[in-house]
């Protein structure tokens, strides 16, 4: 809003000239997120306890036994913190951060479906899982269709670390998108399983393709850096910095001892969003290193329901996701949280020399 409204006035005022600057937008983005959640925060988490959206806990975890009546759907405080930050800092005639919006909020619906139907349960139980991709899967292809009708799409897959090695994928690039945004979406959530477990590294995943985003959307850094330049793509550097923002200002509260949960509202929208980024510039692959962590939880139960049925009651890990592993090996949670942490933050620098190393 202020882009559209203030930015027109540089010609009479030079310091209006600011509000051009994608840079500039990102970090007045990043704040004002980050000081909603943190402002709005406590009376957003009594109003969760007031509705009495305390999560269900398992018994399988005993240390989870003190987490019962924590309230869940706080990535509903996300979603705000985003979306009037977007507001604000955003140029709101660019197409693709509505299109991220869209993502964003869509995937973050069908988890509050899935949230609002296991409270209204009282219990873990939510919408089918059928019934959960069923609404991933609609939003995934709607969030494809616009993106092939985006001037700057193309099918082009490009291999990281590989000069040169690209392949079209024609037509296959569709069902490919939907895959990412799905499977996005759902690592995340498995990951969310301890506090500031999955938003750490959503943190980390939100910095790194802020750089991607803002080098694509760069004539010189694009060529320089030998990435597909997409023009107009440079504005949802804006979106990234919101999400950093946002993310740290729930992390405020989901940190160890957490206040709230994010909830699948949460875990879902971040995933599908984050899956959408990878699409949108080009980093399609590199989004596996960036987000090994949720590559690895998710791999970790794969791994241990496949084993379990093939051996007829077998198990590799004590428990999966691999969170519920270390925890039952006895490291003590927040232990667990900041070596994921750490982990995450290597993965996102190694991501990064993707730029460079070719
Ligand atoms: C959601 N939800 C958390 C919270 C959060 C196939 C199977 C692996 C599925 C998996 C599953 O259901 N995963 C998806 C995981 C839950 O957190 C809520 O859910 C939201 C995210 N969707 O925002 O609202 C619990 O996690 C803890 N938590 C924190 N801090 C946080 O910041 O401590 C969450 C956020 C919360 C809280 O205790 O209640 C969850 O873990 O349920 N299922 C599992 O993960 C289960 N694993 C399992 O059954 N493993 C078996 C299978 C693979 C054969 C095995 O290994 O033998 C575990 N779930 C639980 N206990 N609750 C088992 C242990």
């Amino acid at each position: 809003m202020f882009y559209n409204l203030l930015a027109p006035l540089a010609s009479q005022w030079s310091a209006f000239n600011v509000f051009r600057y994608i840079t500039f937008r990102s970090m007045a983005a990043l704040i004002t997120a980050l000081l909603i959640s943190i402002l709005i925060g406590p009376r957003f988490i009594s109003w969760l306890h007031r509705l009495k959206c305390g999560q269900y806990i398992l018994d399988d975890v005993a240390s989870h036994a003190s987490k019962a009546g924590t309230p869940t759907m706080g990535g509903l405080l996300m979603l705000l913190s985003l979306g009037v930050s977007i507001l604000l800092w955003a140029d709101l005639t660019n197409m693709y951060i509505w299109q991220a919006m869209l993502v964003f909020v869509g995937f973050g619906m069908v988890g509050l479906w899935d949230d609002l139907t296991k409270l209204r349960h009282h219990q873990n139980k939510g919408i089918s899982p059928r019934a959960k991709l069923a609404g991933q899967i609609a939003i995934a292809c709607v969030a494809m269709w616009l993106l092939i009708h985006n001037p700057t799409f193309t099918s082009n897959l490009y291999v990281p670390f590989f000069k040169g090695a690209v392949f079209d994928l024609g037509m296959l690039y569709l069902p490919f998108g939907v895959f990412v945004m799905i499977a996005a979406s759902n690592a995340v959530n498995l990951t969310d399983g301890l506090d500031g477990l999955a938003i750490g590294p959503t943190i980390v995943a939100a910095i790194v393709y802020s750089i991607f985003i803002y080098v694509t959307g760069h004539a010189r850094f694009a060529d320089y850096l030998l990435v597909p330049f997409m023009p107009g793509v440079g504005e949802v550097t804006v979106l990234c910095a919101a999400l950093i923002g946002s993310g740290l200002g729930f992390l405020w509260f989901n940190a160890y001892p957490a206040q709230v949960f994010m909830g699948d509202v949460g875990s879902l929208s971040i995933g599908g969003l984050l899956g959408y980024l990878a699409l949108l510039c080009k980093q399609e692959l590199i989004l596996a290193v960036v987000g090994g962590l949720f590559v690895v939880e998710t791999l970790s139960v794969i791994l241990q329901v496949s084993y379990f049925r093939w051996t007829g009651g077998k198990r590799i890990f004590r428990m999966a996701p691999l969170h519920h592993h270390f925890e039952l090996k006895g490291i003590p949670e927040s232990k667990i949280i900041i070596r994921f942490w750490i982990t995450s933050v290597l993965l996102g620098l190694f991501a990064l020399s993707v730029l460079k190393l070719r």
